[in-house]
């Protein structure tokens, strides 16, 4: 009986494969930008999951780019210095002594932990913020909200090196400015929006930690156009902390990417789920 079951689930495996192939060769060449948030890295095991998504990606011939946050992982960093916390709209108020841990945070633990959880999956990474190379440069955002940054220029050319090496870049979203010294924070969502811009890129991911853009009645939405979103946040339907993302995909297709999608991360293997069948989880923006 044992036996019977294991036959199954190989040959379903295999089906699975051969039924991934057409969507393989879609994807050879193609550039797809990542952008994983703190709330969906989860435990040691879900990021050795994520990690092996990306290296089957590298695999097939995508060219991955994982963007990173990790808000959480700064909220904690910032309770045990005693440095009080305050979102506006969404985004960290960042002064000096903040935008310090949220460097060390960024670029050190959690970036380090993904360049780490790639390699032991046998894939190559390496992880970069937004200051290397002149990855991001950034100037102020707005005043109330000190070092946040937005892109003004991006350099990308150091992320198409690594494609062509057969790396997989890890950027942290953490920028330089126009002035010498200058260091900014970048929200996770606007930084992978940016880069996956510059690149042109034939997919951003937005993985999170819910089930993707809900209509009114509370269903997902699998598929819409920018001008569907536009109606959807006029109507209140698009509201909160999916306003950002949203606002993201559309600055991103605006600038060329092909398609966002607001996708899952709690789901299984979202990205191949996503990329590799015809099933996605979550909700698809294209023109
Ligand atoms: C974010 C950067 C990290 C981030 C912050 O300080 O939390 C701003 O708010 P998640 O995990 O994707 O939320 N920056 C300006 O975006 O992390």
């Amino acid at each position: 009986m044992k036996q019977q079951k294991m036959n199954r689930d190989w040959i379903a495996t295999a089906r699975t494969l051969n039924e991934a192939l057409p969507y393989m060769q879609r994807y050879t060449g193609a550039v797809v930008v990542v952008k994983f948030g703190g709330n969906a890295m989860g435990d040691d095991e879900a990021m050795a999951e994520f990690a092996r998504d990306i290296v089957l990606m590298r695999q097939v011939g995508v060219n991955p780019v994982v963007v990173h946050g990790g808000g959480p992982m700064i909220n904690d960093m910032l309770k045990r210095l005693n440095i009080e916390s305050r979102f506006v709209r969404g985004k960290r108020v960042t002064d000096k002594a903040t935008v310090e841990v949220v460097e060390m945070v960024l670029t050190g633990l959690v970036n380090k932990r993904i360049v780490q959880a790639i390699m032991d999956e046998g894939g190559r990474a390496v992880g970069l913020s937004g200051k290397d190379d002149d990855l991001i440069v950034c100037e102020a955002d707005d005043p109330e909200l000190g070092f946040v940054g937005r892109p003004t220029e991006l350099n990308v050319q150091v992320l198409r090196d690594l494609f062509s090496a057969g790396i997989i870049p890890v950027v942290a979203p953490v920028a330089t400015g126009t002035e010498a010294t200058e260091t900014y924070n970048v929200n996770g969502d606007t930084a992978a929006g940016a880069i996956a811009g510059a690149l042109k890129a034939d997919r951003l991911l937005l993985l999170t930690d819910v089930s993707g853009v809900k209509n009114a009645e509370g269903e997902v939405v699998t598929a819409m156009t920018p001008e569907d979103v536009r109606q959807m946040t006029s109507d209140g339907v698009i509201a909160g902390g999916m306003i950002p993302k949203t606002e993201t995909a559309l600055k991103a297709i605006e600038e060329g990417v092909r398609a966002v999608v607001i996708l899952d991360g709690r789901v299984p293997n979202a990205c191949l789920l996503e990329l590799f069948t015809e099933h996605g989880a979550g909700s698809l923006i294209r023109s």
